[in-house]
């Protein structure tokens, strides 16, 4: 790749389709078709105020949570867009309570399925803070050419073949690995294409900011307890008090700690017996990510793309970023075990 020169999104999936050893193209369509779907639901956050689509749907999702327009907009889009790819036998999403087998004539030889929250952190529209899309893909495992079933999406983390994110914020990235390295591309609106922006992305060692939502301190277990209070201890040689900094949309503070070096934790409370995150389709994406560029990602205790699913929808403790500022968190949550 010329360093010099622009490089679409396009340009750099051809440049690099050999890196991916089963690659007959299938998988370069199939994130050209996230891409797509991905400038569709940009364009109808960026006019929310303006189009019918803020508030809820009046629905509630599998989770019990009420549906944001956009939420609903943005499942049908990413499904529609993956359903007319001829590489995906199936989709899962947060959207929905069962995985989406795609059986039409062009599935027939479909490889690929895909686990995604199609607008995680929704709640945020209404005061127009960024949001995003995470997607998790892996190979099936189950025979070529017969329906797909749960143990194709049951799979560890570690089985991934590629993962990313979209953050609709100040601008629009697309930021994902196939497993040689991260890339970020920023969508330039006046010509609605992907620009490589932030070439092999690296997430540094150790940082400063600290991301975790204190307001639920009180039901955290021992060892965060201990941790946040390190944070904010003064010790200037491990530069501390380190800066909290907690947005409350996954993508965005995992984005912003990429960069800069952070940690994100979402651990286990009484208010969330298992965490609030999501194994499939929040947590393991933005590990495959996260290890890919340097850093960590682990419940506390483990690593989290070790993690054998047991179901769809199940939750994850999450401690995710620059990993000396995650072994730091796992010290304390083994020091002070719940
Ligand atoms: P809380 C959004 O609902 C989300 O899944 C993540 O994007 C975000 O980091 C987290 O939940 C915020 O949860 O309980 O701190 O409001």
């Amino acid at each position: 790749m010329n360093s010099n020169t622009t490089c679409t999104l396009g340009e750099f999936l051809v440049a690099t389709q050999s890196e991916f050893p089963y690659a007959k193209g299938e998988l370069s369509a199939l994130l050209s078709s996230i891409r797509l779907a991905g400038k569709v639901v940009n364009r109808e956050i960026n006019k929310a105020g303006i189009a019918d689509i803020l508030g809820d749907a009046g629905a509630e999702n599998i989770q019990g949570e009420a549906q944001m327009k956009l939420d609903v907009y943005a499942d049908e889009t990413f499904t529609k867009a993956l359903r007319n790819r001829g590489e995906v036998c199936g989709l899962a999403s947060e959207e929905h309570e069962d995985f989406i087998a795609f059986q039409d004539n062009i599935h027939a030889n479909a490889t690929y399925v895909v686990l995604m929250d199609p607008l995680d952190g929704s709640s945020n529209i209404d005061v127009n803070v960024s949001v995003g899309t995470i997607f998790s893909i892996y190979r099936r495992i189950t025979p070529v050419g017969t329906p797909v079933q749960l143990e194709d999406f049951l799979q560890p983390g570690s089985k991934q073949v590629a993962a990313g994110y979209i953050v609709y914020g100040s601008s629009t990235m697309l930021v994902f690995t196939t497993g040689h390295g991260v890339n970020g591309f920023t969508l330039d609106p006046s010509i609605g294409v992907f620009i490589l922006s932030h070439p092999n992305m690296q997430c540094p060692p150790y940082g400063n900011i600290y991301s975790i939502n204190e307001g639920n301190y009180v039901h955290f277990p021992e060892g965060v307890k201990k941790y946040i209070k390190y944070c904010q201890e003064l010790d200037t040689a491990s530069n501390r008090p380190y800066t909290s900094r907690y947005i409350g949309s996954l993508v965005s503070d995992f984005h912003r700690n990429l960069i800069k070096g952070g940690v994100y934790i979402y651990p286990t409370g009484t208010k969330s017996p298992k965490g609030k995150l999501r194994l499939l389709y929040e947590c393991n994406p933005l590990a495959f990510l996260i290890e890919q560029a340097g850093g960590k990602a682990s419940n506390g205790l483990q690593r989290i793309m070790d993690i054998k699913p047991e179901s769809l929808h199940e939750r994850a403790p999450y401690f995710v970023g620059s990993t000396q500022m995650v072994e730091e968190a796992e010290e304390f949550m083994r020091k002070y075990p719940s």
